[in-house]
């Protein structure tokens, strides 16, 4: 049992003891009954107060229960509920740190609530595709009202508990501690407070019974259906919150609460909530390198030199600046430096004039910022991180510059987005401290960080990565060295099928429209018209002498022989008005490709939309599943987050693997082996990867 019990004078402590957040498992759960019943039997205790011990009251209902027969194991949620509300002694949630979902819906079975300030108060379960389940959409409304319960409950946003002591008219908290350090014995006096009024007869409150209620309940409801299925599209969560609450503010308590189990049971079996609380815990798995333990002490980092002031080294030093991390930018000539320094700086007023950002914290980001000229500027840097044009001889001439002038211990990263990490690294004498570190663009903007080991980098170098990725608001993904690490090396792959995909008869416009409506932020050919295309030439360009033999559509040669490099060009896969992004499908490529199928000799045929995603989904599968058999990833979960934070994969399908995994793996390689008889396609990539075989031939997953 994870909950303990102790007697204090006339009232018993409960205190929930399930390291790291007081997840509501099984064991807690049954701890929490265990200590109702002890404190019920016992004639000297007059009142119990239900605490959390360590970091939070509670995180919730533990997630990893989920889907599990413990989950359903008694007492459940609800029966722990239950008991509160049947002690005939007063029950007090003391809640300090962070009260979430289960842990909220606990408090507000208790008789009373204290709350020490600075607590985080939550309903979350949106977040995870579900709503509160243990009666959280019936009682909250009971507290805080209809309109403010309802928004905390379809935001699943943490609002801290003073402010919700502050609301007018709110039952939420009966008092608000002076500080977190006097909670329990302001509890405790609340406690035995409750007891001697309850002595005198009064009955104990429960929630329940007080009234839910909005003055125009229909047009009120009305107007909050329309408003969240404007915004929740591919969520079916937000809507069914809604009803929850509608059914609070309608329906009789228990009627209500009937109404909330449904839906929270209907929620569960979603395909989206499946993908969400996946979402969860690859996002916390990605920070675990399974070699790199928490004995690994990271290295200081007070100051980074960032190379280069393009838009790369621009963004990058921004992370470090908005997160107080001062930075040294190095660049060769002052135009350089000033032209990078002007768009941070235009970067930062934007925000300031959407209101996103206070101008005393933007003067305080630049005025962390010095800029150099001089290599010898970076010798009291700890970290540098190399943003210079993406060539082999180039990163290697500044490696070798760096290995003169940084001081030793210092972090050398370079911001490859493809070269070999460990060919940079041969250049120094310091090869454990070179590691990649891959922003993606804009990088002050997208969350990814790829982290590529090299051979040789050190266990503290990545574990100081892991942390620092952490203080500029990163999501970070270690990946082992290939060409093009984990993102890159899967989206050639889904490129080239947007390639042959145009050959065999679809258009740009056609196969951006099947795979946005999939889910993806933005097809192959916007993502190409984006990025630029001349970016994808060169490296076809650098393949063809590397890997001969590698099959590609002509027509991207073709666009870029045109001159026709994207939005920055005014014109890609599609026609750009002047100063406007929108894609206007373009004639000239139209006819382009029209002629490139006459000379392949092709036939144009119709393709279905199922077709284009298949092939452009189950690239990245294929892929991934190489990636993960060559240890280049260390995890499928990792994979997924790379694709959710930096390749706009939908968040609702959990990332390609989880995707996969959906399917099937026995129905994805049915799929590829249908994909392999196109004679037009790469056989060859087609053969299902042996990893992939393997677990479709056991009925197994890659997660
Ligand atoms: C629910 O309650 C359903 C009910 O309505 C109905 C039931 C019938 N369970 O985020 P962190 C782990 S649904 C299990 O890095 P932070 C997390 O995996 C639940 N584990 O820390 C990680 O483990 P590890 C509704 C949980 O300080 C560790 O704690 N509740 C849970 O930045 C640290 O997490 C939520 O959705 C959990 N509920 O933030 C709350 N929560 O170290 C979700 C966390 O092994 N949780 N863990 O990787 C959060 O928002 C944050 O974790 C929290 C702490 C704010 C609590």
């Amino acid at each position: 049992m994870t909950a303990e019990y102790k007697v204090q004078g006339d009232v018993a402590v409960i205190s929930m003891n399930n390291p790291p957040v007081n997840g509501l498992g099984y064991a807690t759960r049954l701890g929490i009954v265990d200590g109702l019943n002890k404190a019920s039997a016992d004639a000297k205790v007059k009142a119990i107060v239900i605490t959390g011990l360590g970091k939070a009251f509670s995180g919730g209902a533990d997630i990893h229960e989920f889907g599990t027969p413990k989950a359903l194991q008694q007492p459940n949620l609800l029966a722990v509920i239950d008991t509160i509300e049947h002690s005939a002694k007063p029950v007090i949630a003391a809640i300090h740190s962070v009260a979430m979902g289960g842990g909220l819906e606990l408090a507000l079975g208790c008789h009373y609530r204290i709350a020490a300030p600075g607590a985080q108060i939550a309903l979350p379960e949106v977040k995870l595709g579900l709503l509160p389940g243990a009666g959280g959409t019936q009682r909250l409304p009971r507290v805080l009202g209809v309109e403010n319960a309802l928004n905390m409950i379809v935001s699943g946003q943490a609002v801290k508990s003073e402010m919700l002591a502050m609301a007018p008219r709110q039952k939420l908290f009966d008092k608000l501690a002076k500080s977190a350090d006097s909670l329990m014995e302001e509890a405790i006096e609340l406690a035995q407070k409750a007891a001697a009024d309850h002595a005198k007869g009064g009955a104990l409150p429960l929630v329940r019974n007080l009234p839910c209620k909005h003055p125009q309940n229909d047009a009120y409801f009305e107007f909050a259906r329309n408003t969240v299925e404007a915004t929740a599209k591919n969520y079916p969560a937000p809507l069914k919150c809604v009803d929850a609450v509608a059914a609070a503010a309608t329906k009789k308590f228990e009627d209500g609460l009937a109404t909330e189990r449904q839906l929270f049971g209907q929620l569960m079996l979603t395909p989206e909530s499946a993908a969400l609380r996946h979402v969860f815990f690859a996002q916390r798995a990605a920070s675990k390198i399974p070699d790199v333990g928490s004995d690994v002490k990271p290295r200081d980092v007070k100051r980074v030199a960032v190379i280069g002031a393009g838009t790369m080294g621009g963004g990058i030093s921004m992370n470090f600046l908005s997160a107080g991390i001062p930075v040294t930018m190095l660049e060769v000539k002052q135009e350089a430096l000033d032209h990078g320094v002007g768009i941070m700086r235009k970067n930062y007023e934007a925000r300031v004039k959407k209101g996103k950002l206070k101008q005393d914290k933007y003067d305080a980001c630049m005025a962390l910022l010095k800029t150099t000229l001089s290599y010898d500027d970076l010798k009291d840097c700890d970290m540098v991180i190399e943003a210079v044009f993406e060539n082999m001889d180039v990163k290697q001439a500044v490696f070798k510059k760096l290995d003169e002038v940084m001081k030793p211990g210092a972090i050398l990263a370079t911001n490859t987005s493809t070269l070999d990490v460990n060919q940079i690294a041969a250049v120094t004498k310091r090869p454990q401290d070179v590691v990649g570190t891959h922003f993606f663009s804009p990088a002050n903007v997208m969350k990814l960080l790829e982290v590529v080991r090299a051979d040789k980098t050190a266990k503290d170098v990545l574990a100081t990565i892991m942390v620092l990725a952490k203080k500029i608001k990163k999501t970070a993904v270690v990946a082992r060295v290939c060409d093009g690490f984990i993102g890159n090396r899967m989206v050639e792959q889904y490129v080239r099928q947007g390639g042959f995909l145009v050959d065999e008869g679809a258009t740009p416009e056609q196969v951006d429209k099947a795979i946005e409506k999939f889910g993806f932020a933005m097809g192959p050919f916007r993502m190409g018209d984006l990025a630029g295309n001349d970016i994808g030439w060169a490296i076809r360009k650098r393949r063809a002498q590397e890997h001969p033999g590698m099959k590609y559509s002509g027509t991207a040669d073709l666009l870029c022989e045109m001159g026709r490099f994207g939005q920055k060009t005014g014109a890609g896969w599609y026609d750009y008005q002047p100063g406007q992004r929108k894609p206007v499908p373009s004639k000239v490529v139209l006819d382009m490709i029209d002629k490139y199928r006459k000379d392949q000799g092709v036939t144009p045929r119709k393709i279905s939309s199922e077709e284009i995603v298949g092939r452009l989904v189950y690239s990245l599968v294929n892929e991934g599943a190489r990636i993960l058999e060559e240890g280049i990833a260390n995890k499928a979960s990792d994979i997924d987050m790379v694709y959710l934070m930096g390749y706009g994969f939908p968040v609702w399908r959990g990332g390609p693997m989880h995707y996969a995994d959906q399917v099937g793996l026995f129905n994805v390689a049915q799929a590829m082996n249908r994909f392999a008889q196109n004679p037009r396609d790469d056989a060859k990539f087609w053969q299902p990867a042996p990893l992939l075989a393997k677990l479709a031939a056991d009925g197994k997953t890659f997660n």
